[in-house]
């Protein structure tokens, strides 16, 4: 057995995945495949609560499985799985339903954001959107994880999981680890590029809001052109995410990319112009996706290979699973037919 830590993360192809979704979760992928153990997942069950149209979800699927494999997560190291595939996640997403909370749910931000309108709830709202923080937590304790990579808009979800976990293991003794957040300081809320006090989201309607891995280069530009700076003059780039939030989320974008601290980085460009400055980032962010497009094609041209990959992470990920579950019928006294 693995003394490694565990680490869950996923993504929900309900759209396609954005520059926020890599600096906030998959650029740490592939680094952590030495120093734990991996499990990544594309959570398509998810994607259920937001998509308008079910029929692009099998080509979103294969699209951000092939972009983490394109990100170096590597099959051989890491578990790799399409959520539907195992079914123990929906099978414990249940039984933590009946131990989560109606008011917990209620307090939860992401659903504030997308299920209300100012104190109201939009009545036509599915029930899945309330209820998904329980399927993430189901994703995150089956596999026992003791750390997940995620960016700041999954925080909350994290410590409702842990209340979860908690409330369970004082009941039924250690039955599931205990998951902590890794969450950058820099890089955790990439923020959307004409508003940079609203987080960038695939799902956002203004498409010159977000930066998509797989936009054309040539959009990348334009949008990064158009993005919100401010009015300072002569212009002054510094991170101060409070009364320079354009500036800073180009920096933190900029930093990311580079993998050049964020402070370093506004010494460099001192004295430099916000046009300048846009080109400077547009040019990092441009070579970036150049090379992360031309490995994803790789692996998106090739269905067979991403069918065998998703289905030995399933068959994997399922022992795991099942071996959590099983604790948790017998702790439960389920009625049990071969024992
Ligand atoms: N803008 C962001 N900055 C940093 N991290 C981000 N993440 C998402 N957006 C940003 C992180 O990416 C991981 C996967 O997120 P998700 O796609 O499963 O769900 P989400 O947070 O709801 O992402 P979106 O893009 O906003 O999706 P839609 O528009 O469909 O709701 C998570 O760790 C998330 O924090």
């Amino acid at each position: 057995m693995s003394s490694k830590p565990i680490v869950f993360s996923a993504i929900q192809p309900s759209g396609n995945l954005t520059i926020g979704n890599y600096i906030g979760t998959m650029r740490h992928w592939s680094k952590m495949q030495s120093n734990y153990e991996c499990l990544y997942c594309v959570a398509d069950l998810h994607a259920l609560t937001t998509i308008q149209n079910y029929s692009f979800l099998k080509t979103r699927t294969l699209d951000a499985l092939s972009f983490y494999l394109a990100c170096g997560v590597d099959p051989e190291k890491s578990i790799v799985f399409i959520q539907s595939h195992v079914h123990q996640h929906s099978q414990l997403s249940w039984i933590l339903n009946c131990f989560a909370r109606f008011s917990e749910l209620l307090r939860m931000t992401q659903f504030k954001v997308k299920g209300t309108q100012g104190e109201k709830y939009i009545p036509k709202t599915n029930l899945g959107l309330f209820n998904y923080p329980i399927l993430m937590a189901s994703d995150i304790l089956l596999y026992q994880t003791n750390v997940v990579p995620v960016g700041y808009d999954q925080k909350q979800h994290i410590e409702l999981t842990r209340t979860i976990a908690d409330r369970f293991n004082s009941i039924y003794g250690d039955v599931f680890a205990l998951p902590t957040p890794i969450i950058n300081q820099y890089g955790s809320k990439i923020m959307a590029l004409l508003e940079p006090k609203k987080k960038m989201s695939k799902s956002d309607i203004n498409k010159n809001n977000v930066i998509f891995l797989l936009d054309d280069i040539s959009s990348v530009v334009s949008k990064i052109n158009k993005s919100v700076t401010d009015s300072d003059r002569p212009s002054a780039i510094y991170y101060d995410i409070k009364n320079k939030p354009g500036i800073s989320n180009l920096l933190e974008i900029f930093s990311a990319i580079s993998n050049k601290d964020v402070h370093v980085l506004s010494k460099e460009l001192q004295g430099v112009m916000y046009t300048e400055f846009k080109k400077i980032v547009s040019d990092a962010v441009s070579k970036f996706l150049h090379k992360l497009q031309r490995r994803y094609t790789d692996y998106r041209c090739d269905e067979t290979l991403l069918k065998k990959i998703a289905y030995e992470g399933s068959m994997k990920a399922q022992l795991k699973a099942e071996t959590t579950l099983k604790k948790i019928y017998s702790e439960l006294n389920f009625f049990h037919l071969f024992k």
